[in-house]
């Protein structure tokens, strides 16, 4: 008996040697994997019939898929500010897109995905896309509106979009490095020409993301890496190029899948998988402004380099669902059954509350959030409650305004825009809005404001409210002096 307890000790001492040092659902590591202009239907999973994106349709057969995702805005920097801050792009208190000399940049008073989990214990890093702000004399250079102000403790990767020229900086935080601002260095200014190096960052981001989880297999993890692929110009690596059936395009897409694929594979080896989350998603629709551009300069012959919406309508910088519609994978081996699919919407600003009741962090006070805690869909079981009717705001065009509105099924285009010039035909204002029965007519093209007009009073109900709270609010640079 004696010996069966001591050999029993002795097994239970390697175990705990050799396995995951937290429970599953105790602070799990954090991994997002963030595209840059993508389509929804520019993977396998969601049915591309000529780009094999193998690895990314794994995440989805052992993980959840929700195939009515939404990302929080139709353009980079607002969207990026809902994903870090769980907010309406709207609270953001800057335009849309934030350009090399833009003032303003993601304001210090916001909670940041980042700075969450970083005060729970977490190692934090970022691998990137930022678009949240750039040190300029419009800002006196401040060091607020790059990444390590915000909760990044290392980051490495673009302060804009890969084709601003000038202004697309490779970049990454130092300790006594002083460019563009103290702790910061600039590896490589003005790349947006540079196409060795737009081919390389797929890769290059992958990597640093891997060496960082492997440092930081111990602690609890937020790996951010927010690929600047497949924003124009749309590059691969010489080993990528050639591979796919779709020409290049799709050789950047699979690129890409390659590389979520590495950083499953390292989950595996360090024996993480059973508490990692990992979401896969995009900022925005495609750039099908320009669909009919045989020749660009930088962008080569775009018309070709573009992804694709479809089922959906229009694309980037638009409210039709092209812009905002996203893939959206969950994985977790710990907690999220393989195979699930939930149909309900979600979005990317669901992130943050959902991240955070899991990290143990309380909810940020003191400002409105637009995100919810989607634990349920993860787990029925563990989590049985049920979760509130989904509403979204769509903001848009350039200054993060009411455009529409989606509550269960029911969507109200407010105002139309698209980057293509095209209404397809519509008319809306708060007078006479469109109404589209989103699950029924996923392409938008049957109008039903004339035979439901409840839903429409619900759904302007919705925006006023919104509007009406969101001006009592304010956001962070009013409050500024
Ligand atoms: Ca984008």
């Amino acid at each position: 008996m004696r010996v069966c307890i001591l050999i029993t000790f002795a097994f239970i001492e390697a175990v705990s040697l050799f396995s995951s040092p937290r429970p599953a659902l105790e602070r799990p590591n954090v991994v997002i994997l963030f595209l840059d202009d993508c389509g929804y239907g520019d993977f396998s999973h969601t049915g591309n019939p000529s780009i094999h994106t193998p690895n990314i349709s794994r995440l989805v057969s052992e993980g959840l898929n929700f195939p009515q995702f939404y990302t929080a805005s139709p353009a980079c920097s607002a969207s990026r500010y809902a994903l870090l801050t769980g907010r309406n792009p709207a609270r953001s208190g800057f335009n849309w897109v934030l350009g090399p000399k833009a003032e303003k940049h993601i304001h210090t008073r916001e909670v940041t995905l980042a700075e969450g989990l970083k005060s729970a214990g977490y190692s934090t890093a970022m691998f990137g896309k930022w678009h949240l702000g750039n040190p300029n004399e419009a800002n006196g250079f401040t060091s607020d509106a790059l990444p390590l102000a915000h909760g990044f403790e290392y980051w490495i990767g673009s302060n804009v979009s890969n084709d601003y020229d000038p202004g697309a900086n490779l970049i990454r935080s130092k300790a006594g490095g002083t460019s563009p601002v103290p702790g910061y260095e600039i590896i490589e200014e003005n790349y947006a020409w540079n196409q060795e190096l737009q081919g390389s960052l797929t890769a290059r981001y992958t990597d640093e993301a891997m060496a960082f989880i492997r440092n930081n297999r111990e602690t609890p993890f937020f790996a951010y890496v927010a690929y600047g692929m497949p924003h124009l110009p749309v590059h691969a690596s010489k080993e990528a190029i050639g591979k796919s059936k779709r020409g290049l395009y799709g050789d950047v897409i699979e690129e890409i899948d390659a590389n979520v694929g590495r950083l499953r594979s390292l989950l595996d080896e360090l024996e993480l998988a059973e508490n990692t989350l990992i979401v896969f998603t995009s900022d925005n629709g495609p750039w099908i402004r320009f669909l009919d551009t045989a020749e660009h300069e930088m962008y080569g012959e775009a018309r070709l380099n573009i992804g694709s919406a479809l089922p959906f309508r229009d694309g980037k910088g638009s409210t039709w669902e092209g812009g905002v519609r996203v893939p959206g994978v969950f994985w977790w081996p710990g907690v999220i059954e393989p195979a699930t699919v939930v149909r309900e919407p979600a979005c990317t600003f669901d992130v943050l509350p959902t991240v955070f009741a899991y990290a143990g962090v309380p909810i940020p006070t003191g400002r409105s959030l637009d995100g919810r805690d989607i634990r349920p869909y993860f787990n029925q079981d563990l989590y049985p409650e049920k979760l509130d009717s989904f509403r979204f705001i769509y903001t848009g065009a350039s200054k993060n305004e009411v455009y529409g509105v989606r509550r269960g099924p029911w969507k109200a285009h407010v105002r139309l825009y698209s980057q293509t010039k095209s209404d397809y035909g519509f008319q809306a204002s708060r007078e006479k809005p469109l109404l589209f029965q989103l699950e029924h007519d996923p392409s938008e093209r049957f109008d039903r404001a004339s035979e439901r007009p409840d839903v429409i009073k619900v759904l302007m109900g919705e925006i006023d409210h919104f509007e009406s709270h969101l001006s009592s609010e304010g956001t962070f640079w009013q409050e500024r002096p």
